[in-house]
């Protein structure tokens, strides 16, 4: 079984995959697809071959590709399932795909580099309106994930319950977005409270982006 992860370090979205990789204990080799260089390598003609929506992660298992760090999280989940990230009961289930999905549908697209570099160069906003807009939908977002970690955690280091599951893979890459365009996140204990713990855990630290391979 070889995995083949298409990765950037400063992807969140890879950064997901990565934990749950880790999380999973499946080895896999990084093959780093730097976005900014040359134009991007996520849109060279070779990647979109693979990927045709030009964007990290990409997972290759044993030559079967795929793409969308929840399709990929939830492959793993269903090929791999020791230690669970999605809990036994279907509510509970629905519940945890709710809080990843509020970061990956909700919050992580609207600060996407290619929205901001649309931003940046079509609609020819400044760094600092940019970094603005970044901050108003994590925000807006983490006001949210707040409320719903105040109903689902079980002992306030998890997003659902007292175990690690999907919504903790997804919520903490969304915290380094988060502390790149410098939003505070006083107003929101309980996201920092569970990013801390999460942080000191070896699969997510193993997953950080400093840690990666293609780090600069
Ligand atoms: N919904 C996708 C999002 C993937 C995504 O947006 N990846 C970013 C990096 S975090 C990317 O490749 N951006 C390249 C670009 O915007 O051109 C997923 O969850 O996999």
């Amino acid at each position: 079984m070889s995995f083949r992860l298409y990765t950037y370090w400063r992807s969140s979205a890879a950064f997901r995959v990565r934990i749950a990789l880790n999380l999973k204990g499946l080895a896999y080799e990084s093959v780093p697809r730097h976005l900014m260089r040359d134009g991007g390598e996520q849109r060279s003609r070779e990647y979109l071959a693979l990927n045709p929506q030009g964007l990290v992660p990409a997972l290759d298992h044993d030559g079967t590709l795929l793409t969308q760090s929840l399709a990929i999280c939830e492959y793993l989940e269903e090929i791999h399932p020791e230690p669970r990230l999605l809990p036994g009961n279907a509510a509970a289930r629905a519940q945890v795909r709710s809080m990843a999905l509020a970061v990956a549908c909700d919050i992580h697209p609207l600060n996407n580099l290619r929205v901001l570099l649309y931003l940046r160069g079509e609609l020819h906003q400044q760094d600092e309106a940019v970094n603005g807009w970044a901050r108003h939908w994590i925000a807006r977002g983490f006001e949210a994930l707040e409320q719903f970690i105040a109903r689902h955690s079980a002992d306030g280091l998890h997003c659902y319950g007292s175990g690690v599951t999907l919504a903790d893979v997804f919520l903490l890459p969304q915290v380094f977005n988060a502390r790149r365009v410098e939003l505070d996140l006083a107003p929101y204990p309980r996201i920092k409270a569970v990013a801390a713990h999460l942080e000191t855990l070896p699969a997510f630290a193993a997953a950080r982006p400093e840690a990666q391979p293609d780090a600069e």
